[in-house]
């Protein structure tokens, strides 16, 4: 059992979950909570994670796709935090020692060279961006069968598990973002195959919602920070002797392997 005497029993059920490799009930199977105090039980997950020694590096928003919202039954982005301890050099195995049901997923991904708040917009999005890289989630929910709502899904931090952000960058306006072809693959063969403006329409928008929403909940994006834009098509299963390939026209390329 994790310590912490303030935490909330939700909470503190996801962070059991986690630490003992096991799936738990739904957290909010009613759908009583609200969005906003969703975000702030996973706040409080975050910030126990924080006095526990690990540190924030960034921001995620995830369901930013519409193949993403049909699988997931939800239609509408969300986002979580991307914590130090979840990144995993590329070139590095990722090990499913730790992991319930890993699940990887193609993402593009941004580094920020100033921060966001208030009411942005694509184009300050894509001003205050220093590059963009090619990077792969992996995700494993603390819920059995990847089944929850809306608000259970954004207690259990969009069900970040790790991430690999790719070597290879561009600068902003070097690729139109909405236009950059995806080939993903797991074990040589295709899984699917997008473009970036699968991610709402194009993945600066993606940018400027986080900032939006995470900025109106008090949580503004800051300088040196990574964010996800979101997967750009369903993610697959993973187990140890795999790997998934993300391709991207005019973005890099990034291959992952599992142990
Ligand atoms: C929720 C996380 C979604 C994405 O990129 O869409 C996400 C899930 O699918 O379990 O990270
Ligand atoms: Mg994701």
């Amino acid at each position: 059992m994790v310590a912490g005497q303030q935490l909330d029993g939700r909470v503190r059920k996801l962070l059991d979950a986690e630490a003992e490799r096991r799936v738990v009930d739904r957290v909010d199977p009613e759908g009583a909570l609200s969005e906003d105090e969703a975000y702030r039980f996973q706040f409080q997950l975050i910030d126990f994670k924080v006095t526990q020694g690990d540190s924030i590096v960034g921001l995620k928003t995830g369901l930013t796709s519409k193949a993403k919202q049909v699988t997931m039954g939800v239609d509408q982005p969300i986002f979580g935090h991307i914590m130090a301890s979840s990144v995993v050099p590329e070139g590095e195995p990722v090990s499913c020692a730790r992991l319930i049901h890993p699940r990887a997923e193609p993402e593009i991904a941004f580094l920020l060279g100033r921060g966001l708040g208030g009411y942005v917009t694509a184009a300050q999005a894509f001003a205050a961006t220093e590059s963009v890289f090619p990077a792969v989630e992996v995700i494993d929910s603390r819920f059995a069968n990847f089944r929850f709502g809306l608000t259970d899904v954004i207690v259990d931090n969009t069900s970040a598990a790790r991430v690999v952000f790719g070597s290879h960058s561009t600068r902003p306006g070097e690729t139109d973002l909405r236009l950059a072809g995806m080939v993903y693959t797991k074990n040589g063969a295709i899984e699917s195959t997008a473009a970036g403006a699968a991610i709402l329409g194009n993945p600066w928008e993606a940018l400027a919602w986080l900032a939006r929403r995470a900025g109106g909940l008090g949580r503004p994006l800051r300088a040196g920070q990574m964010v996800l834009a979101g997967a750009l098509a369903d993610a697959v299963f993973v187990a140890p002797g795999d790997s998934v390939r993300v391709e991207f026209a005019g973005l890099g390329s990034l291959s992952v392997a599992f142990a």
